[in-house]
């Protein structure tokens, strides 16, 4: 039951706790221990005070819909701010100001904007409590909708304060919607100080601390000191036919597919195959006292794009949000039920849409706000893992970069080794399309999908990537995918979602040294026949199409690489440059070969 009454003792905790209080002045101070009798009071407050809204609750059990503020429905990158002692140290690619400065301005918007308000103290553990990869970080916040949704995604309470003991290490995040004021909002990181203040937001990625401002961006630099990785990865499980476990860790921008991806349901021809779900966005990893790379999903709940899901493209998905879901921001009707673009179910011929005016089928305007989300507990995935909780994590057998590419990359190509998988993690990218501002099949460089989420400089992440080989006795092989191949007429030659699958079984025969692959200047890809397609829905051209890599497109892609490598600057590590003139190289000589200019 949560208190006004701090249930610790700890010094450290409950000095910090005072001294925001004081900056922040609540009403109110209600230390939350995350049980099940808390979080039905806390919803009932919520509906009462008209933050959460009951949905049909025989249809939907547990469930609750929450409009946010239409200016608050995404991550805003560029007021997220690393503020570490220099500049240098938080790199060319992320938004810098001194940590005085900023601690001086947040102070400002902090004084007294929880006057009148409740201050909920949200302790959590990332990680599974009891593992030696486990972290605890205290978010203070004046959202009951922030704590709540931590409830789902994190192990909130009293476990924490169990597993903090009377220590000082814990990450002290502070938290305000306040008045959501798009002019007032900062999501702030102090990564010296182990500190995340965010104010001016309710939405998931700039509010619930946990997730992408502690697993990921301070996360990341907490990694490279301790020596471990901190990455934005889905982990999953694949059995195969004859009872072999195996674990992959993949790593794609935002909205490229990973909870799907982590949820794939096998084509019906790949009998006897299961996947389960480890974890569908983070993957904090260590080297194991095997020598091989173990991973843990820091997160206990998913927070998952709604539109497009349905139980077509994600069975998995749809079935964990069938109870104790919160949406945020689908449409809703006004019986209690919920719908969104790409359900399964036609339209309703009315309804209420995300910004909670009334719609009509056949409206230009999208019902749900494109990036509508969902907070599930990862209990709910029938096809979670049973080691998605287990302390010492899952052994990671393969890692895999994929990016969004109409052109160029092949889908699927298997590092030469180390460096030039790290090389192919540092390049990856999506191109712009015609939706975005900026021209058309321009790419957007995201080493390792963590541009949005470095906590530090990229070039020395990217050196911390190389210096793990040599802690990593039993390294897992490095691929790169991409199912987003077009052909001329800009029509997707892949069909993805489960003929993944395809993909993943060849990347597990290699990672187990099975098959036999052929080698091309750029990495090893599948031999012809190698790639099991039987049963699949694509013509040959389209694998051919698919699959094909072409010279001129390398080398246009290897020497527009160089302008990356220029923006990452002096600490870019110098291996990665020479990979790609070395690759540059191979290419050109090969298409001087195939013009039979030798
Ligand atoms: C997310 C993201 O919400 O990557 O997971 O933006
Ligand atoms: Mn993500």
């Amino acid at each position: 039951m949560s208190s006004t009454v701090a249930p610790t003792k700890n010094p450290h905790l409950l000095a910090w706790v005072e001294e925001m209080a004081k900056l922040t002045t609540p009403e109110k101070v209600l230390w939350l221990d995350g049980s099940g009798q808390e979080r039905q009071e806390l919803i009932a407050q919520a509906v009462v005070d008209k933050v959460l809204i009951p949905l049909d609750q025989k249809k939907w059990p547990g469930c609750y819909y929450h409009h946010s503020n239409k200016n608050d429905v995404a991550r805003v990158e560029h007021l997220t701010i690393i503020c570490t002692p220099t500049k240098e140290e938080a790199g060319p690619t992320n938004t810098w100001v001194a940590p005085a400065e900023m601690y001086a301005k947040m102070r400002g918007l902090f004084a007294g904007c929880m006057k009148g308000r409740t201050m909920y103290v949200t302790p959590y553990v990332m990680g599974p409590a009891d593992s030696p990869f486990a972290k605890v970080g205290i978010e203070l916040t004046d959202s009951v909708y922030v704590a709540l949704n931590m409830g789902t995604m994190t192990r909130m309470g009293k476990v924490a304060l169990d597993r903090l003991g009377d220590k000082n290490d814990f990450n002290k995040g502070l938290h305000a919607v306040a008045e959501c004021d798009p002019e007032k909002r900062y999501i702030t990181h102090f990564p010296q100080d182990n500190t995340i203040w965010s104010v001016g937001s309710g939405y998931g990625g700039n509010a619930l601390l946990g997730k992408k401002c502690l697993a990921l961006r301070i996360g990341s630099y907490l990694a490279k000191k301790e020596g471990w990785l901190a990455e934005h990865m889905l982990i999953l499980e694949a059995e195969s036919p004859q009872g072999e476990i195996s674990y992959v860790a993949a790593a794609f921008p935002s909205a490229c597919g990973k909870t799907n991806f982590a949820m794939l349901i096998p084509p019906k021809e790949f009998v006897g195959w299961k996947i389960r779900t480890v974890g569908d966005d983070i993957a904090w990893m260590r080297v194991g006292p095997d020598g091989r790379l173990w991973a843990v999903n820091p997160e206990a709940g998913y927070f998952g794009v709604v539109p497009g899901t349905n139980t077509k493209t994600n069975p998995n998905a749809m079935a964990s949000i069938t109870k104790d879901t919160f949406f945020t921001n689908v449409a809703r009707t006004v019986d209690g039920d919920v719908w969104w673009e790409g359900h399964d179910a036609p339209p309703p011929e009315t309804c209420i849409d995300w910004k909670g005016d009334p719609w009509k089928k056949g409206s230009a305007d999208k019902a749900a706000h494109p990036n509508s989300r969902f907070t599930a507990p990862m209990a709910n995935n029938p096809a979670i893992s049973r080691f998605a909780s287990d302390p010492r994590g899952v052994p990671i057998s393969a890692l895999i970069f994929g990016g969004r590419r109409a052109t160029t990359v092949p889908l699927v190509l298997q590092s030469f080794n180390w460096t030039h998988g790290v090389y192919l993690g540092a390049t990856m990218g999506s191109e712009t399309t015609a939706a975005a501002t900026s021209a058309v099949g321009v790419v957007r460089r995201d080493p390792m999908a963590m541009l949005p989420f470095l906590g530090y400089d990229a070039g020395s992440y990217l050196q911390h990537w190389l210096d793990m080989q040599d802690r990593i006795p039993n390294p897992p092989k490095i691929f790169m995918v991409n199912w987003f191949r077009k052909d001329n007429a800009g029509k997707f030659v892949w069909p993805g979602y489960g003929d993944n699958m395809r993909v993943l079984k060849w990347i597990l025969d290699r990672s187990h040294g099975r098959t036999n692959a052929q080698e091309t200047v750029l990495g090893w890809v599948p031999a012809k026949g190698d790639l099991d397609l039987t049963g699949l829905d694509a013509t040959p051209e389209a694998i051919e199409q698919a699959t094909r890599i072409d010279m001129g497109e390398w080398q246009h892609e290897l020497e527009d690489v160089k302008e990356w490598f220029d923006k990452i600057g002096k600490t870019l590590p110098v291996q990665l440059d020479l990979e790609r003139q070395l690759l540059l190289a191979s290419v050109k000589n090969a298409r001087t070969v195939a013009a039979g200019k030798k």
